[in-house]
């Protein structure tokens, strides 16, 4: 009948329209070489089993079609790089369902029919599955780039308590702040985050270093993984959208890996030699050079960074960075940050040399 081959026609369009947008998200969004890849095979798949009615275009009739003018405010409106893929899975679900439905009529006496329902049905179920990774890979919507974060640990708080340099830095321009623990208790680290996350009461964002259990648990914003903690992407699927999803990075590669897999910024170095980590390899500011010309995530330089030798990131056009023993152990935390904003913030957004 001619009204169904319309409908499985007008379907097979929305498959191929809505599998476009989910592919060029996974390929120029996160590009992620895998579901780029898993997407391009769905699309081939459906174009072999739709290859037998190819001559449906025959029964097209869009002048014809009483729905091409009803359209909703939600349709064209989408708030974020998440809303267009949740919309493109949607749509792609719905339409392999109406042809999957529709192909039914009479299917028995038809094998091509029966293949085009049965091949429906599978993508439909793959469908689901990837437009959860593309979105969980998207990352959080609010993607920041800080200036100036502070890796809090306690034992470098030499000169002061800890809550105080935390105080000083904040007044004097620091907006984001990772707790850094090491070895300690999991019960006495959570008690620490709840504490630093009451002190800083919503002033900026708070990352916790190495554990989402501990980050969700204390209402962080963040957490905080280096190469050889949990996976990144299986991190993100364990906390969703909830917690914002840092990675250390000391190459393009890992910088690549971090994106693909739904990191939501990258820490970049170690710059220089630092006594706070050990790291038997300095990855130096042609390493933030590089990552600054991939432009792929927002970044935090990290490691040994000190007012002395902040001019040489800047010059480099970094935007952000995040410091430990600069702040934590100076004598006057307050004044070390305000050094290091001083040379930093202004240049921040447009870098040295820049003439914007
Ligand atoms: N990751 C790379 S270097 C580093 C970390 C956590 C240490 C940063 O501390 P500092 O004292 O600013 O060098
Ligand atoms: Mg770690």
């Amino acid at each position: 009948m001619n009204t169904t081959r319309r409908i499985i026609d007008a379907n097979a369009n929305r498959v191929r329209e809505a599998l476009r947008v989910l592919e060029e998200a996974a390929r120029f969004l996160i590009e992620n070489a895998k579901l780029s890849h898993e997407l391009k095979k769905m699309r081939h798949d459906f174009t072999r089993a739709m290859t037998p009615f190819d001559h449906l275009l025959l029964h097209r009739d869009t002048p014809g079609d009483v729905g091409t003018s009803l359209t909703t405010n939600a349709e064209h409106q989408r708030q974020n790089t998440r809303d267009v893929v949740l919309a493109a899975g949607s749509r792609l679900a719905e339409a392999l369902r109406a042809i999957e439905e529709y192909a039914k009529i009479d299917a028995d006496q038809d094998k091509q029919q029966t293949k085009l329902v049965l091949t429906c049905e599978q993508l439909r179920y793959q469908s689901y599955d990837l437009t959860k990774r593309i979105t969980l890979a998207l990352g959080t919507a609010d993607q920041q780039q800080w200036r100036l974060c502070l890796l809090l640990t306690k034992s470098l708080c030499i000169h002061h308590e800890s809550f105080d340099v935390l105080e000083q830095a904040l007044a004097n321009g620091v907006d984001c702040v990772q707790m850094r623990e090491k070895d300690w208790d999991d019960n006495a680290l959570l008690e620490r985050a709840c504490a630093l996350r009451e002190r800083i009461n919503g002033r900026v964002p708070i990352i916790l270093n190495d554990r989402p259990d501990i980050a969700k648990l204390c209402g962080a914003d963040g957490v905080h993984l280096g190469q050889t903690d949990l996976p990144v992407d299986r991190v993100r699927s364990l906390v969703g959208h909830d917690l914002l999803l840092g990675v250390s990075t000391s190459n393009l590669d890992q910088a690549k890996a971090a994106k693909a897999d739904g990191a939501d910024y990258c820490g970049v170095g170690p710059m220089f030699p630092t006594t706070t980590k050990h790291k038997p390899e300095i990855a130096g500011p042609n390493y933030l050079r590089e990552y600054l010309a991939w432009n792929g995530l927002p970044h935090l330089a990290i490691g040994g960074i000190t007012p002395n030798n902040l001019g040489e990131l800047v010059d480099a056009g970094v935007q952000g960075i995040a410091v430990s023993s600069a702040v934590c152990s100076a004598k006057d935390p307050g004044k070390a940050v305000k050094e290091l904003a001083s040379q930093f913030m202004e240049t921040a957004a447009s870098p040295r040399g820049s003439d914007q």
